[in-house]
């Protein structure tokens, strides 16, 4: 059984991956590392593609034609996971809003801890956004609330998407029944990790805006949520969610 790979999806990413691909490289556990890039048109995948030479066996890289979405970059990512036969699987945005340090007290909380799922959250105390605009620090906090109102899932960071889930946890949720592409994505996996009963650990964070590059969040992703979760909560009363 492998250890641990963190996935990273891309989009236009070239001014970030090289100097997070070496940071993830240079932590004190032998992270491994999986990029999932959509064709991005700046040459990201090319960048990884030479770091690869430097890195044997560590860094991996899968790629996609056009720009599909984060959910099904990670989908993605999954199913390569469980494939490869990686215990620990995390995701992570490649822009340095999550810190790569982070990754170690993540780790700690599923492999020592003995949790499901361990959640880089924002919100366990105050607000711990960094150079967000308030505006948008605002709507990432009543969205939290708001899906906490909703689903019922005792979960402040509901849209976080800084994560490590155990193996079992991949296995058991149906991945092909995912359609979500935004932050609905990051919602859904939450609710039906905790749908099935997995032990959940939210471990305080703090998330501070990219510096470099530019955000691929749209309208469409944040509208999608909003409908996305409701909908969500509702076909769940028609659902099993036993685990085998
Ligand atoms: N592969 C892939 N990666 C994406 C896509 N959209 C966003 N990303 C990546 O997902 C991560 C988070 O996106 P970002 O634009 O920072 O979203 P924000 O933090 O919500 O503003 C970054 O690493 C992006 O490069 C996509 O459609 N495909
Ligand atoms: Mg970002």
């Amino acid at each position: 059984m492998k250890d641990a790979l963190v996935i990273i999806p891309t989009y236009n990413e070239r001014e970030n991956v090289e100097a997070m691909v070496r940071k993830v490289m240079s932590l004190p556990h032998p992270f491994e590392l999986l990029i999932i890039d959509d064709g991005s048109p700046d040459g990201t995948a090319d960048i990884v593609r030479h770091l690869q030479l430097e890195f044997p066996g560590r860094l991996h890289l899968e790629t996609r034609q056009g720009k599909l979405g984060l959910g099904t970059a990670y989908i993605h990512g999954f199913k390569y996971a469980l494939r490869h036969g990686y215990e620990y699987i995390f995701e992570m945005d490649c822009d340095f809003s999550h810190n790569p340090d982070d990754l170690l007290r993540l780790y700690d909380a599923c492999s020592n801890e003995g949790y499901d799922v361990a959640i880089g959250s924002r919100y366990v105390q105050g607000v711990n956004v960094v150079n967000w605009p308030m505006s948008r620090v605002l709507m990432s906090w009543f969205a939290s609330w708001y899906v906490r109102l909703v689903t019922g899932m005792p979960i402040h960071d509901t849209t976080a998407g800084f994560k490590c889930y155990r193996r079992k946890v991949l296995e058991t949720i149906p991945l092909d029944e995912i359609r979500f592409i935004g932050y609905a994505f990051q919602i859904e996996m939450k609710f039906l990790s905790y749908k099935y009963g997995f032990k959940i650990k939210e471990v305080p964070i703090i998330f501070t805006d990219r510096t470099k590059g530019t955000s691929k969040m749209t309208k469409g992703i944040f509208k999608e949520a909003v409908l996305g979760v409701i909908r969500m909560k509702l076909s769940s009363y028609f659902r099993h969610f036993d685990r085998y």
